[in-house]
């Protein structure tokens, strides 16, 4: 696709910084830099090589080519770019200051400011990146841990867009197969048998299962988790905040009742991006403050995912230890047996009775101990067993997770239509809406308005 107009961002973070840099994309970028940039070897930009770094200065051409910044300039000659089209990169000093001056010249040139994501859309456009792959450049630049790190820099690569083109690959031949015995009933060709067809459909389904179903942790590494911790006053809640933080974020002392508002830190559990909330204390009072504090910890249960209940060891259960109990029943919960250190009262075995299916880690917060085992038991419960970035792709992206439910239902529907002997037009239609949904994966079906919806939440010069 070739576009007519050029366009221009600070492809850099504002700030101040050692760099920033000035990125051109289109017919005029060239002819842009030749304008703006001097340099001392006495070569015009338009006549450099391809995929270089020349030193020299960005003038204001209007006022007697005064020096607006000390530049290196990056060339990349079309087709072998980001966006496939002409680039240049002013490489300016990283202040927005100097940026916004160099832009504003950029575009006095003509050219325009570019629309959020606009580079990598051009870049899809272009056939440079499939969209797959466009989407894992923002999940790259949005990663929060080493993990979702990994799997971006996959996807990138196209580790996700090969399962899904070799799913639509055979998807496709199966579709073929049976359309030529649409077409051609009476002739006497080698066509596969339902069976055979049958079976090549279930093949498909189960490898296409397989990549659905790294999407629930997936998503969960990339989007993170809300974990609540409750319990009632002076369990050890904030202290547990803090070890897991691993600084003193919230306030501990030995007064019940001391947090009163909610705490929010985010953390990094095993690749896992924890949202951690420490809550007040759960109890009865008719202390305002702390009542409000209450009512907002029964709020964060209800948006967490997973929940770190603890108990005071050398405490009897007592009434919110109950009723946190019974809420454990309804939620991912961890139950958390604190204060192992002091003579017990209260042991895992009692709070197993109370809630047989979950896990008990017994933990002495300030000394460290039990931690480890914590961290364990948030992994397992949130990922199951361990999750392990290897040969095969994961799914982390809502849409991609849509569009594979939708092509894995229209293939159930094609085998039971197939292990019902319907005729083959209809296992047509519904192979061809599996297909199509694999298809928007990679761009290869996907409409205007989802492609704008996509690129929009990309940032500007990306
Ligand atoms: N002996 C012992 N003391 C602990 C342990 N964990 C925490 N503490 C102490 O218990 C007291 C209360 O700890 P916090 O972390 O403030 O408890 P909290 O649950 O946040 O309390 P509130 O904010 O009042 O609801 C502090 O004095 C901690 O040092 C433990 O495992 N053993
Ligand atoms: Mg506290």
């Amino acid at each position: 696709m070739k576009f007519h107009d050029t366009i221009a961002a600070i492809a850099t973070a504002r700030g101040e910084a050692g760099i920033g840099i000035v990125r051109v994309s289109g017919p005029l970028a060239l002819p842009i830099a030749a304008d703006l940039f001097r340099s001392p070897r006495p070569v015009s930009p338009t006549q450099l090589p391809t995929h270089t770094l020349t030193y020299g200065h960005v003038v204001d051409t209007t006022a007697s080519d005064a020096v607006v910044d000390e530049v290196l300039l990056g060339i990349m000659h079309a087709p072998r770019t980001y966006t496939g089209e002409d680039i240049v990169e002013f490489n300016c000093h990283g202040g927005i200051v100097p940026l916004t001056t160099v832009l504003d010249l950029v575009v006095r040139r003509g050219a325009r400011l570019a629309e959020p994501g606009e580079f990598t859309k051009r870049a899809f456009l272009n056939g440079r990146l499939d969209l797959a792959q466009a989407e894992a450049v923002a999940e790259l630049i949005a990663s929060k841990t080493d993990l979702s790190r990994k799997i971006a820099v996959d996807a990138l690569a196209g580790k996700l867009s090969d399962t899904v083109n070799q799913l639509s690959d055979r998807i496709a031949d199966l579709l073929a197969e049976i359309e030529a015995s649409v077409d051609f009933p009476e002739e006497d060709l080698d066509f596969m048998k339902v069976e055979t067809q049958l079976e090549c459909a279930r093949v498909v389904q189960t490898d296409l299962t397989t990549l659905l179903e790294t999407a629930a942790e997936g998503r969960l590494i990339s989007e993170g988790v809300n974990v609540a911790i409750l319990g009632k006053p002076n369990v050890g809640k904030s202290s547990l905040l803090n070890a897991l933080v691993g600084t003193a974020r919230a306030i501990v002392t030995d007064i019940p009742g001391t947090t009163r508002d909610t705490i929010e830190e985010a953390v990094n559990i095993s690749g896992i991006p924890l949202k951690l909330f420490d809550t007040a204390g759960i109890r009865q009072t008719d202390d305002i403050v702390e009542k409000e504090g209450v009512q907002r910890s029964k709020a964060v249960l209800d948006k967490a995912e997973l929940l770190l209940l603890m108990f005071d060891a050398s405490q009897p259960l007592k009434g919110s230890d109950l009723y946190l109990l019974q809420t454990a029943q309804s939620h991912k919960a961890i139950l958390v047996l604190n204060k192992t250190d002091l003579p017990v009262v209260t042991t895992s075995e009692a709070l197993l009775a109370q809630c047989p299916k979950k896990r008990v880690v017994e933990t002495v917060i300030p000394e460290g101990k039990g931690l480890n085992s914590l961290k364990t038991a948030i992994c397992e419960e949130l990922l199951g067993d361990e999750l392990v970035v290897g040969e095969s792709p994961i799914v982390t992206n809502a849409r991609h997770q849509d569009a594979l439910r939708r092509a894995h239902d229209g293939l159930n529907y094609a085998i039971a239509s197939l292990a019902d002997g319907m005729p083959p037009e209809l296992v047509a239609v519904d192979l061809r809406i599996s297909l199509d949904a694999l298809g928007d994966i990679v761009g290869k079906t996907t409409t205007e308005d989802i492609l704008d919806r996509i690129f929009s939440q990309f940032c500007v010069g990306k």
